[in-house]
């Protein structure tokens, strides 16, 4: 699903794309090696763009984005062709951040606090 569905998608479960267990590297990590790893040639939206601003990005938590809340590759986010606005997680880049067309046709992962 496109970046937008994808958010409709995890609301219309009670969740939001991913942002607090992105900016935890450990539970990051976890994600990473046990849920995506494992299903190599996926790219996954997380709950994190410039879409409002661009080069100001923010989770959809609200929460913005800094050096240590974020794991970008090198030369990421580098807003290519056309415009990459939505983080994913990427096997190609290690399952390191970068910015994507929002537009592309991605997984999502969703997340959700326990009540
Ligand atoms: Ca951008
Ligand atoms: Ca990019």
């Amino acid at each position: 699903m496109a970046w937008a569905d994808s958010r409709s998608y995890c609301q219309s479960i009670g969740s939001d794309l991913a942002t607090w267990g992105m900016r935890n590297a450990s539970i990051r990590n976890w994600i990473i090696e046990n849920l995506l790893r494992p299903r190599p040639d996926n790219g996954y939206w997380i709950g994190l763009s410039d879409i409002e601003q661009e080069g100001v990005w923010k989770y959809v938590d609200g929460v913005a984005m800094t050096t240590n809340n974020t794991d970008f590759a090198g030369g990421e986010p580098n807003n290519g062709s056309p415009d990459q606005d939505c983080a994913q997680l990427w096997w190609e880049m290690n399952y390191q951040m970068d910015d994507h067309v929002c537009a592309e046709n991605l997984f999502a992962i969703c997340e959700r606090t326990l009540n």
